[in-house]
């Protein structure tokens, strides 16, 4: 039997959009690293890199992703703001964290038929029945390149559990989980990239618009874990506790405190009860 290379499939499902760029490597150090040194050297839009291990994956905040080779989806898009995606400002650039949120969700029920759904403001997590957080299935991490004042590029990256012998690691949130898990099977990494990209070759298109970028915030808050909950917001120094009411239209998370309504534009979110 000839087998092609890896990522041979994912080449030729995606040649009609913007990610048919697909890089697939044994191992590396970081694939948002990796990006984001091509971006500025000049790397065009579109380029799609897959790692099979990252020896130094990384979280927010200096934090760090941790994944045995092989058990994971760790792919990152390099996407320039020009072209399709017209009009992004650096302080958009945050709208890929949602984007890639979003067609990641989407990817795992399609793909794993696993409800997947999204806690403010960067992870992908299981639910229990009622609807509470049960584990985190993965985490979005999307960094830019400025140029003066222009966002020149951003890169936006997930860590997706896929087949772990083992339970993920824990973190500050709760549980880690795997999608092998929770569908009673393994998952084709492949698959779910493929679809993955669909949806966000879409949804990066759709940034271009005000009207797009209300599709994806609806779409956001349909998948959305954390709206409805009573939870702590940890900020760099301080936290505070309210009931998480909506995320706007800008990827804001807005909180009911003691009678007034705070937009939280970054920060650790903390479920503290689960309001059914
Ligand atoms: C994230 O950060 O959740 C974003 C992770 C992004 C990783 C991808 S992999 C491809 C690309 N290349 C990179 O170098 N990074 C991106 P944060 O919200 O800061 O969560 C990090 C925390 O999650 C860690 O401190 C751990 O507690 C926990 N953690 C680490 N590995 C995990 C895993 N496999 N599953 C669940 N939780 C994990």
């Amino acid at each position: 039997m000839v087998t092609g290379m890896q990522g041979d499939r994912a080449r030729s499902a995606l040649v009609s959009t913007r990610f048919g760029d697909v890089r697939w490597v044994p191992e590396t150090g970081s694939t948002n690293a990796d990006l984001l040194e091509l971006a500025r050297s000049g790397g065009s839009d579109g380029i799609v890199l897959v790692a099979d291990h990252q020896r130094a994956g990384r979280g927010r905040l200096d934090r760090s992703w941790e994944a045995p080779p092989g058990s994971s989806l760790l792919v990152s898009v390099l996407v320039r703001p020009g072209g399709v995606s017209a009009g992004l400002t650096p302080a958009d650039a945050h709208l890929l964290n949602s984007a890639l949120g979003v067609a990641a969700a989407d990817a795992c029920a399609e793909v794993a038929g696993v409800d997947a759904r999204l806690k403010w403001p960067n992870d992908v997590v299981a639910v229990g029945p009622g609807g509470e957080v049960a584990g985190k299935l993965g985490g979005v991490l999307a960094e830019s390149v400025v140029v003066g004042d222009r966002l020149d590029a951003v890169v936006a990256g997930i860590g997706l559990n896929v087949n772990w012998s083992e339970a993920p690691p824990a973190g500050a949130g709760g549980a880690g989980m795997a999608l092998s898990q929770l569908a009673g099977h393994e998952v084709d990494r492949e698959d779910l990239l493929i679809a993955m990209l669909r949806h966000l070759d879409r949804w990066a298109l759709a940034l271009a618009s005000a009207d797009g970028r209300s599709e994806l915030a609806e779409r956001y808050r349909a998948r959305c874990a954390t709206v409805g909950e009573h939870v702590r917001v940890e900020l760099a120094g301080r936290s505070f506790e309210g009931r998480a009411l909506d995320v706007t239209d800008d990827g804001l998370l807005q909180v009911a405190v003691e009678g007034e309504v705070r937009a939280v534009a970054v920060g650790d979110v903390v479920h503290l009860r689960h309001q059914p």
